[in-house]
């Protein structure tokens, strides 16, 4: 390509290494030509894709696109971390040598774009002038036009990013092909795609899909894979997959700050976006700051443990997103928003979107309405009862559509943590909220989190399975080390956070309905975990950490049988003894897992056996 210089100069892209690295992509992926992206292209491309069929209009300023049938979640199995040192192998990385790797992806690779256009997309995973900064420039370049628009939501893009580098060879590679979608044999023996990030060359290649986590490389695979990995080779700070909120209580005039992981589809979104309930919300403002990564680090000045979200955008699960559960989510895809919806049922007649759980009944007018494969729904046979949406599918929106947007989430400086929580679907055992003080009983507790699996991956839905601390896709390096790496971080602030284990998920064994209400509701325990920090509250000592008592839980304007109330209250022993068994096998797989975690694992146990 004899122009690519031109094209570089006139869009002002100067880092002489970022040049040097979209060189090499271009020559290899046979791309026609190179474009070099900034946020400020947005409606032009928003317009080109719609001409090109690859997106469609929903009303006005509102946009709908639909993936390959067989792309429509993040692969666990296809998705690799490769390094030079097989020390960082881990149980859940799916560590192969890069030598291995990084051929086999040029090979995908080569010529595999040939007459499409490469955009390059330079950007950066924090707000500007953050003290990460550094580890959260990256430029990646892709094939397919939807990525560029998803990017442009979820990143802060623009050639500004990795022009001014202080050392300009830092910045992560990222490239992205899309590949010949119908023809990679997802999910046979034969499958084609490969996800995998090299981390210790900060380079990722993606190969075979065009949507989220496989395909936005900012989000999931620098923001939690690359940036865990930095973090602990740097020993600077955490990247996690993690929600974070501000609560605001306007009769004492405090700001708490609260963050924490809960698995895909699992409520980070709903949480972050939280309105207060009814009752409470003459007294409490909850703002969002992120909705599913935190890179967390050591503030030099105070030395207490701060916060901030790396992404610049949503990409939240559709499915039960409705006026009840989430108003925020719904007024954040609005008409005006430029949000993009992907595989939900869709009207082009109407210009509406639907998905399971967005009304009570289906739209009673079939008459026009698609399916998230582009099926008619009135062809549908009468007993068909295939969702009209896929159950991952989602919406992206920049956080300044977001209501309840904190005033200050592009500040630089990032929050104070108050408290880290952990949570997951789970249908028994697990408590509405159990606080620990202990920081390595805290990192145990995540270290151990179980929960349902969901749809947010190719998985089974529903089988129980261990997640520890929400990061089991994306751990980057060996467990027993990431474990040593939080108690460091964590461990050097001054102001130690409380930490809890959350659970909105229990249900009733015989008729199956969810025990606590969830959704708004959800600060009720939140604001007692943070009077229990203050000593405002006491609660009551059990072995697995201080459960609320009944009274000390506001309640106010709320509805909850006692029996629901009790249940979610009450350790059951013989549940937990059982349960202490299992964790103990699944810690027991992690080399050099630190001897404060089996320390804390053979208290809590102890505490169990004594309790009576
Ligand atoms: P990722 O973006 O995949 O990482 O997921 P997330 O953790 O942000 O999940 P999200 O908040 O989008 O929630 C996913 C699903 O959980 C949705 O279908 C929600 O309706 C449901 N959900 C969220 N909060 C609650 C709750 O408090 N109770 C119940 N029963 N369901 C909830
Ligand atoms: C998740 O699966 O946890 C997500 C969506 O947040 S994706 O970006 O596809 O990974
Ligand atoms: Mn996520």
């Amino acid at each position: 390509m004899a122009d690519l210089e031109a094209v570089l100069d006139e869009a002002g892209l100067t880092n002489p290494q970022v040049r040097e690295f979209v060189k090499e992509y271009a020559e290899l992926t046979g791309a026609e030509r190179v474009e070099v992206v900034n946020a400020s292209d947005d409606a032009r491309l928003l317009e080109e894709a719609v001409e090109a069929g690859e997106l469609e209009k929903v009303g006005e300023g509102r946009y709908y696109s639909r993936s390959y049938y067989k792309d429509t979640a993040r692969s666990e199995e296809r998705t690799i971390v490769a390094t030079s040192d097989e020390k960082d192998r881990g149980v859940y990385n799916n560590w192969r040598p890069s030598s291995e790797m990084k051929p086999q992806l040029h090979d995908l690779m080569r010529g595999a774009s040939e007459g499409k256009t490469m955009y390059v997309v330079p950007y950066l995973m924090a707000p500007a002038g953050n003290a990460l900064a550094p580890w959260a420039a990256g430029v990646e370049i892709t094939d397919t036009r939807t990525v560029v628009l998803h990017m442009i939501r979820m990143s802060r893009v623009g050639v500004q990013f990795v022009n001014d580098l202080e050392d300009p060879g830092h910045f992560v590679r990222a490239v992205h092909v899309s590949g010949d979608l119908e023809n990679l044999g997802q999910g046979t023996d034969g499958d084609k795609r490969y996800f995998v990030t090299v981390a210790d060359e900060r380079t990722i290649l993606h190969f075979g899909s065009s949507y989220g986590g496989n395909a936005l490389l900012g989000k999931i695979a620098h923001g939690l894979r690359q940036g865990a990995y930095d973090g602990w080779a740097s020993k600077k700070f955490l990247a996690e997959q993690y929600m974070l909120i501000g609560i605001h209580d306007k009769e004492t005039g405090k700001d708490y700050h609260i963050c924490g992981g809960f698995p895909s589809a699992s409520g980070k979104t709903n949480l972050a976006m939280m309105a207060a309930p009814d009752a409470l919300g003459e007294r409490y403002h909850v703002s969002f700051y992120g909705d599913d990564i935190a890179w967390l680090w050591v503030e030099e000045e105070t030395g207490k443990l701060y916060g901030m979200n790396p992404e610049y955008g949503v990409f939240g699960v559709a499915k039960d997103t409705n006026e009840t559960t989430n108003p925020n989510a719904l007024a954040s895809v609005g008409e005006g928003t430029d949000c993009i919806f992907t595989n939900v049922a869709y009207n082009p007649t109407t210009g509406e979107v639907w998905w399971e759980g967005r009304t009570k009944e289906k739209p009673a007018d079939r008459h026009g309405w698609l399916d998230w494969m582009g099926s008619p729904i009135a062809d549908r046979k009468e007993d068909d009862s295939a969702p009209w949406a896929h159950p991952n599918s989602r919406f992206t929106t920049t956080l300044a559509n977001v209501p309840n947007i904190a005033d200050d989430y592009d500040a630089p400086l990032g929050v104070p943590i108050d408290a880290i929580i952990f949570g997951g679907r789970t249908r028994d055992r697990e408590p509405l909220i159990r606080a620990i003080t202990d920081l390595a009983e805290g990192v145990y507790d995540g270290l151990t989190l179980g929960a349902e699996a969901t749809s947010a991956a190719e998985c089974k839905e529903g089988v129980l399975r261990y997640d520890p601390m929400s990061n089991r896709p994306f751990m980057a390096y060996g467990e027993g080390d990431y474990a040593q790496h939080y108690l460091d971080i964590v461990g050097a602030a001054s102001d130690q956070p409380i930490f809890a284990h959350v659970n909105w998920f229990q249900r009733d064994a015989e008729d199956g309905h969810f025990l606590w209400p969830g959704y708004r509701d959800n600060l009720r325990p939140l604001l007692w975990l943070l009077q229990l920090k203050n000593g405002e509250v006491q609660g009551r000592r059990t072995a697995v950490g201080i459960i609320p008592t009944e009274e000390e839980l506001n309640l106010e304007g709320m509805d909850i049988p006692a029996e629901d109330l009790e249940r979610i209250l009450t350790i059951d022993k013989s549940r937990w003894q059982q349960e202490m068994g299992f964790r103990e096998e699944h810690l027991a797989q992690f080399e050099r897992m630190p001897e404060a975690i089996w320390e804390a694992h053979r208290r809590v146990a102890a505490d169990l056996d004594a309790e009576d």
